[in-house]
């Protein structure tokens, strides 16, 4: 239940202040700390300065260019306390990435780290959209153009009342396809999330201090390193580079109680245990994003005691809406439905298929997909359930086990092959760093299965160690799964969200 005006950049700052956390550190970065006075503060002097200076109106779109650091959060917060929509995006995307991103939400305005400038630059030179450029400075030194017009400004600000169900974010997703969708999202959703799996499911308290890898411009990035901290009070430490050592770091130092990453980086964290480093202070440890693979899940439970908590969000659902829970958890299973959240799994044409039967995952809830201006929302939304493009099996006891992206499906002489089920059988040889199946088209088979493998620094790829990684997946998995065929690369292609993009693995010559 929330009230009808809702400003949801008002919540997570004025009213924190308001609910006594003025002391309580909100943000870590960039060698700062700052309270939630300080970022309530400074966030009101940074819209002041939009709406003064830079003539924002509320529903403007405004794009924001940022690596995560606590200025991108406050850019952010006012941009939303100042009643606009807004589009956060990644540092690595190029001027044509960025035009393509203005022209569907017709953005406005944009806030730039003044590092990323040049990119933003080339991309605002030809729009018809996007007239107000503005730098701001990511190191927190506050010495860039909206550093300047926002420090002479009053720290109060009469926030715009928008409506629980006005839009507040566009999320942008290009899946694995590469072709990009907005997705929008009201005021009251980035409320939703936080009282729903981040309180039900990770109990957040004030005494929580986040860490974690996504990008803030990723759904599951601003949720885990945003939101959930900001709206009960805790820390979230800001990491403009988050590589897995980076991360151990911060832990270390701060003391970290939850995390937000992936299987890749949590296998690097494991290792990293070994040579002596001290992760015991977290308290929980979120997977998503990409397949958890068993042997993860069982060795960061071995090493820390704890459950690794994997869950399925979707860009398009806002979060995380599956998830196994700290008294409920098993490996190669994504859990039960988040409250509030229902999931059934149905076959072709939309009925629900036997317990124990791989079908396509349909969920609804108090979240779900609204695609800004776009024909794909008739396929993701189809009876008011959400499809969300992942196959799925629920077994007797309603627990929900990941088979396959719909599109990762093999199907090989008539048997249906889930590719990551044979990356997992892969991922368990000691060769394999990472690696990537498909299905390659073929004439007696329909597809055979091929892997494109990335093998861990010493190893060759040679066709003893070929035989050797097929033997490897015949003894593990059914026989039948085997790649026939397997690549030996340097690097799998992935989205900017981390995400193996199969699509170019398919059509790798
Ligand atoms: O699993 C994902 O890809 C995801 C997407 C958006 C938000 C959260 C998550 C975990």
């Amino acid at each position: 239940d929330y009230p009808d005006r809702l400003n949801v950049g008002v919540e997570l700052t004025d009213k924190m202040v308001e609910k006594g956390f003025g002391d309580h550190t909100a943000l870590i970065g960039n060698g700062r700390r700052r309270t939630y006075k300080e970022l309530s503060d400074w966030t009101n002097r940074l819209a002041n300065a939009l709406v003064e200076n830079l003539n924002l109106k509320p529903g403007n779109r405004v794009l924001i260019r940022s690596a995560n650091n606590p200025a991108m959060v406050a850019c952010w917060l006012a941009a939303t306390k100042a009643g606009a929509v807004v589009v956060n995006t990644m540092p690595m995307l190029r001027a044509g990435e960025l035009s393509a991103i203005v022209d569907k939400a017709e953005i406005t305005h944009a806030l730039c780290d003044t590092r990323l400038m040049d990119e933003l630059a080339t991309c605002a030179k030809t729009s018809k959209y996007l007239k107000t450029v503005v730098g701001f400075d990511g190191t927190s030194n506050h010495d860039a153009e909206l550093d300047r017009l926002a420090l002479e400004k009053p720290v109060r600000f009469d926030a715009v009342d928008t409506a629980q169900d006005d839009v507040a974010l566009l999320g942008f997703t290009s899946g694995t396809t590469g072709d990009p969708k907005a997705t929008m999202h009201f005021h009251r959703d980035l409320l939703i999330i936080a009282d729903g799996y981040a309180k039900e499911v990770l109990g957040v308290t004030p005494e929580d201090v986040f860490v974690g890898s996504p990008p803030l411009a990723f759904t599951f990035g601003l949720g885990g390193l945003a939101i959930f901290p900001l709206r009960f009070g805790a820390a979230a430490t800001l990491l403009e580079t988050a590589s897995p050592p980076n991360m151990i770091e911060i832990i270390e130092k701060f003391r970290a109680t939850v995390c937000f990453t992936a299987p890749t980086a949590y296998r690097a964290m494991l290792q990293a245990m070994e040579e002596g480093a001290d992760l015991s202070s977290l308290r929980a440890a979120v997977s998503a994003g990409e397949t958890l693979p068993a042997p993860v899940y069982e060795d960061w439970k071995a090493k820390t005691g704890k459950p690794m908590l994997d869950g399925i969000g979707a860009t398009e659902m806002l979060h995380i809406f599956i998830s196994n829970r700290f008294d409920d958890h098993r490996a190669a299973c994504t859990g039960k439905p988040v409250t509030g959240y229902e999931a059934k799994i149905i076959d072709e044409n939309g009925d629900e298929v036997p317990r124990g039967t791989v079908g396509r995952l349909a969920v609804r809830g108090p979240t779900g997909c609204r695609y800004l201006a776009d024909d794909r929302q008739t396929v993701y939304v189809q009876d008011g359930w959400n499809i969300t493009g992942d196959s799925f099996t629920m077994d007797a006891d309603g627990y929900l086990h990941f088979a396959a992206r719909n599109d990762d499906m093999i199907i090989s002489s008539g048997y249906n092959i889930a590719g990551p089920e044979v990356e997992a059988a892969l991922l368990s040889h000691p060769a394999v760093s990472e690696c990537g199946v498909v299905g390659k088209p073929d004439e007696a088979r329909g597809a055979i299965v091929q892997a494109h493998v990335v093998l861990i620094e010493g190893f060759i790829g040679d066709a003893a160690l070929v035989k050797d990684l097929q033997d490897h997946v015949k003894n593990t998995i059914a026989p039948y799964k085997y790649p026939r065929e397997i690549r030996f690369i340097d690097a799998l292609p992935k989205t900017q969200t981390g995400k193996i993009q199969r699509f170019a693995l398919r059509e790798a010559p």
